[in-house]
């Protein structure tokens, strides 16, 4: 038997016989294991050998990971801990470390009772064997006891034995893989795509030092990230990052312990109308929340309430604050580590351990109650915050009971410049948006007008960042996209209503266009979410460039593409550039950019809403210097994601 099996022990018709399982069904099946083949799990993988380094910190060995994307799209990920076990793992007799690498779900297991705290572990927790079996190559090298071990593999099989290669003065572990084009479809890793989850990483584990390098470019490109003050810095940074202005100078920090549970929350207040609060079990994102994050709600409204009521910042006559109402303008992190954490949900982003919100709630309550007394000139500050939402909250409730008597009276009129579509079921329609009105009138004329809405937009944007719900209820921009929609905003959102299942931004290919694009994704960010979520939102992408020759016409959505097909005709080729829709006729705009046989689109995600969200509030700034140098160092993605 090869010594890279594993001997799984199964009932078989009443006698017990034993069946070897390698890592063929992570081969066979790698979705199960890493999520998916794309983008997204070929940067899992990174993630996955990362965590193993960051349990090694927070067991209190290991102080410094270095992560390298090297040419090529090889990563090597080195840390400056214990280093694997190399002794004979008793069972099977063999290393520890090959066992690691070799055998499904060993990860950690081996260390029996001695092997730490181990919390770390990514959405599916499945380790160094996974990444093993889905990379054409991995070598795995360990300093430790004064020796230097190395063994190396190829899709998941050893080709030989754990050797020793030398000697060491240090101890830790390297491990090298280049994620194998078999499995991929995708091989080149997004150096900002690492960055962020890295340094998410240094925030939620105070004080361990986290190095990307990426040595792709001719000169490597390094960023050291290291934060004592944990999830504090974490808060600060986001205020900083978004240019957001702070109530109170000091970001909040609660901690408390119940026996293998530790919370952390970081809070602080800024003068927006926004709500941002991220949750993390075991430094693993729960973007749909659970107890933590429902034990943290629940005790700031509580803590609010209470203390208002005591302070006399509420009268006897006045009603509770909402939790929308203590929310506004609050920048929340929430960590919490424990031994089983259970996450739920289809995609498990949700953490369901019930004894964590009693712990969570518990903590915010008592230690904020504290805070609030010790700090009345916070306390005072976010109060008024609070007032003043509940204030806007009733303002915006009267502003949508005049927009829905009004709408009553007229049978909810639909806005004068839709030009809507015949078919009525919203599974085939679709609506494109579109600013201006000369790219709005080829449109109209350009679209199947079965299934195809055009709802041209005209006059001043809203300046979403600085309006509450009930500023859009009476904005003449955005109304008639929420009347089209038919599905209201904020808490009156309902999806069932939605008139159209497809909803197109369509905008020029240039700044003003993506500057509309990232305008349209944050209003629906903010007040439409579900719409988002639920993958009713795209972005038309109209050809840059036209291609003629004779009778022949090509268009071209980006310069690459131009390039090739102009060589690809030949001689005697006139390539025009789009300045704008509005230089297109409507068969044009039909045939390359609404003809459902042939346009290209892009589906919008939650991640990607959220990202023009942050762009945004970053554009619409008052300090004029940082936009500059925002703009200037995120050019590319200016161009070409939005
Ligand atoms: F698993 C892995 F290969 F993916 C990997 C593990 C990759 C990298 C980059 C680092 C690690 C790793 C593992 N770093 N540090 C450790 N530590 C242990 O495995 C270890 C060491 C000693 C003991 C002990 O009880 O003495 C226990 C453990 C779990």
């Amino acid at each position: 038997m090869a010594e890279n099996e594993n001997r799984i022990e199964h009932e078989y018709g009443g006698s017990q016989i034993e069946v070897l399982e390698g890592l063929d069904p992570v081969r066979k099946r790698p979705g199960m294991y890493i999520g998916s083949t794309g983008p997204k799990g070929l940067h899992h993988l990174v993630y996955e050998i990362v965590d193993n380094s960051i349990d090694e910190a927070l067991a209190g060995y290991c102080n410094h990971i270095e992560v390298t994307i090297k040419k090529g799209d090889i990563i090597e990920v080195s840390d400056n801990g214990r280093g694997i076990p190399v002794g004979i793992q008793p069972k099977l007799g063999i290393p520890a470390v090959t066992v690691v690498f070799t055998v499904l779900h060993a990860g950690g297991k081996f260390g029996g009772e001695n092997s730490g705290y181990k919390v770390a572990g990514g959405l599916h927790g499945v380790g160094a064997s996974v990444v093993n079996a889905l990379s054409e190559w991995l070598t795995v090298r360990v300093r430790t006891g004064g020796d230097e071990y190395e063994q190396t593999f190829h899709r998941g099989k050893e080709d030989g034995p754990l050797k020793k290669i030398g000697k060491a003065e240090t101890s830790g572990t390297t491990v090298t893989f280049k994620p194998d084009p078999e499995m991929f479809e995708e091989l080149v890793y997004n150096y900002d795509t690492l960055l962020t989850r890295l340094r998410e990483e240094a925030f939620l584990n105070a004080g361990v030092r986290i190095t990307l390098t990426d040595e792709r470019g001719e000169e490597p490109v390094v960023k050291s990230m290291c934060y004592e003050g944990g999830i504090r810095s974490f808060v600060d940074h986001i205020h900083r990052r978004r240019q957001l202005e702070v109530l109170h100078p000091e970001v909040i920090y609660l901690k408390g312990q119940q026996g293998d549970i530790i919370a952390e929350v970081a809070l602080q207040y800024n003068n927006s109308y926004n709500e941002l609060i991220l949750s993390f079990a075991n430094n693993v994102n729960t973007p749909d929340g659970g107890t933590h994050e429902e034990g943290f709600k629940t005790a700031l409204t509580r803590v609010f309430n209470d203390f208002g009521r005591e302070k006399g910042y509420l009268k006897d006559k006045d009603e509770n604050l909402s939790g929308s109402d203590v929310r506004e303008g609050l920048t929340a992190v929430i960590s919490v580590k424990l031994t089983e954490a259970q996450f739920e949900g289809q995609t498990k982003a949700k953490l369901g351990n019930t004894e964590v919100r009693s712990l969570v709630s518990g903590l915010v309550y008592e230690k904020l109650k504290e805070f609030f007394e010790e700090n009345p000139g916070v306390a005072k500050a976010v109060f008024e915050k609070a007032t003043q939402a509940a204030r806007a909250r009733e303002a915006a409730k009267k502003a949508r009971e005049l927009v829905r008597r009004k709408s009553a009276l007229e049978t909810s009129r639909m806005p004068g410049k839709l030009a809507d579509c015949r078919e009525k079921d919203p599974s085939k329609t679709e609506i494109y948006i579109v600013e201006g009105d000369s790219a709005g009138g080829s449109a109209k004329m350009g679209r199947d007008s079965n299934i195809q809405a055009i709802l041209p937009l005209w006059g001043k944007m809203l300046n979403v960042e600085k309006a509450r719900l009930d500023k859009v209820y009476g904005n003449e921009k955005m109304m008639p996209v929420v009347t089209a929609l038919g599905c209201g905003i904020g808490e009156d959102f309902d999806l069932s209503k939605l008139r159209y299942h497809k909803v197109f931004i369509m905008a020029d290919a240039d700044v003003d266009g993506s500057h509309i694009c990232t305008l349209m994704l944050t209003f629906f960010f903010r007040f439409m979410r579900p719409l988002i979520e639920e993958g009713h939102v795209y972005i038309a992408q109209p050809p840059l460039f036209k291609l003629a020759k004779g009778q022949q016409v090509k268009y071209a959505y980006n310069e690459a593409e131009m390039s090739k097909m102009s060589a690809e005709m030949g001689q005697g080729v006139k390539v025009s550039r789009y300045k704008g829709l509005g230089e297109m006729n409507p068969e044009q705009l039909w045939e390359t950019t609404m003809n459902p046989e042939n346009r290209v689109i892009v589906q919008i995600s939650i991640e990607d809403a959220e990202r023009a969200d942050e762009t945004f509030t970053i554009l619409m700034g008052d300090k004029v210097e940082p936009r500059r140098e925002f703009i200037e160092q995120n050019a590319q993605y200016a161009n070409l994601d939005i």
